[in-house]
């Protein structure tokens, strides 16, 4: 892979957080005084490529092949493993957009496990470099070096200096206390294989499919089509659509994307509002699984103190700073 020119943009971080809540909070920074370089890790590389064909064989095997007991249950095991990263690392570990008893702390942390996106203290430390650093090198998943470095291609390569010298401005602390996320830190290479590989091609040999079949389609395909979903929101969400809450910012609302990532393609709003609980203004339930499984967990208790943003301080955010798309407040102040 040839390396990148350095950019000469001067970039703006936009802080979002909390604290800032109507605010954006523009900090120029300066460009990388280094030159882009691609340390490629050849292993991720040729796993990858391994994985990507055997996930392709696998989606034949899902939709020709399989016992229609194994493509649904290869389904279950894309829901149950995104909600792990949408409802899990992401909304309630990352961002804290809500509080959660210990058997959702553990029943998260479990779907998360099926989902190897490697442990949820990594996972989330990584997300708050995003939103921290967001399109700067800083930014792990920076969208400004283009569609396949923000989709995968930053997980073949080391990562730039920018987030290793920027590392310790996030604080991690409140996750490193928690014995859940510790305990699958420290076992995760037991763990993960367990829950990813192992368990989701021995289930389906109960009724009568073969291990074959199971692996191809519950471990590769569904493994592979959720990594890459998932990824969709780090290239695709930042790359094309409408930014109606905040025009400044890369992030995007895609209402495609959200379909296929239980809720989280409404990423215009996300970067904006990062600690709503829906990571989306309405939060509409087809288009938003997660925020559908979260109100259920809070009707029973296991989930509680859900965050969100009044329609005032949505309001006043998208004049000052939408690009005209919203429906509602969208052309208000055009001539
Ligand atoms: C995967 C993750 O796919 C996907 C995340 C997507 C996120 C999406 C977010 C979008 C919003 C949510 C939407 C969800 C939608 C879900 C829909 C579901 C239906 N801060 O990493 P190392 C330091 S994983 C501070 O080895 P290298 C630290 O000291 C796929 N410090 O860097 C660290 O040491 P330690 C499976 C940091 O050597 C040291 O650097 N997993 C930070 O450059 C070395 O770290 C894989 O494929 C930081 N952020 O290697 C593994 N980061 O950790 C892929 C690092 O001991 N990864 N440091 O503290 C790797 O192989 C390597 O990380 C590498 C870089 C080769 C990419
Ligand atoms: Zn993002
Ligand atoms: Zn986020």
């Amino acid at each position: 892979m040839p390396p990148q020119e350095q950019s000469t943009a001067s970039w703006v971080l936009y802080e979002t957080d909390a604290a800032t809540e109507d605010k954006a909070v523009s900090t120029p920074v300066p460009p990388s005084a280094e030159k882009r370089k691609w340390h490629i890790v050849w292993r991720n590389v040729i796993l990858f490529i391994f994985l990507h064909l055997g996930g392709l064989y696998g989606s034949y095997l899902f939709l020709a092949k399989a016992k229609w007991a194994t493509s649904i249950f290869a389904v279950a095991l894309y829901i149950a493993s995104g909600l792990g990263i949408t409802a899990g690392a992401h909304r309630l570990f990352a961002h804290k957009s809500y509080k959660a008893r210990l058997p959702l702390r553990v029943l998260l942390t479990i779907f998360n496990t099926i989902a190897f996106q490697d442990s949820v203290i990594d996972w989330a430390r990584d997300h708050r470099m995003h939103h921290k650093y967001s399109e700067t090198d800083a930014d792990p998943h920076n969208a400004t070096r283009g569609f396949f470095f923000s989709h995968i291609g930053w997980l073949l390569v080391r990562k730039h200096p920018e987030i290793k010298a920027k590392g310790h401005t996030i604080d991690m602390s409140d996750l490193k206390a928690d014995p859940v996320l510790r305990f699958q830190k420290k076992y995760y290479l037991l763990l993960m294989p367990l829950a990813c590989f192992v368990l989701p091609t021995y289930i389906p040999t109960l009724w009568g499919e073969s291990l074959w079949n199971a692996f191809f389609v519950c471990a590769l395909f569904r493994y592979t089509y959720v990594l890459n979903v998932t990824w969709l929101v780090n290239s695709a969400a930042h790359l094309w659509g409408e930014k109606p809450y905040d025009k400044n910012i890369n992030p995007v609302e895609t209402r495609p994307v959200s379909l296929v990532v239980l809720g989280e393609g409404f990423h215009n709003y996300h970067h904006t509002f990062p600690w709503d609980y829906k990571t989306a203004e309405l939060g509409n339930y087809s288009l938003n699984l997660s925020k559908l499984f979260i109100d259920i967990m809070a009707k029973i208790g296991w989930a509680y103190d859900l965050k969100t943003v009044s329609r005032d301080v949505i309001e006043k955010r998208v004049k000052r700073t939408g690009d005209g798309s919203h429906p509602v407040w969208g052309w208000d102040d055009k001539d």
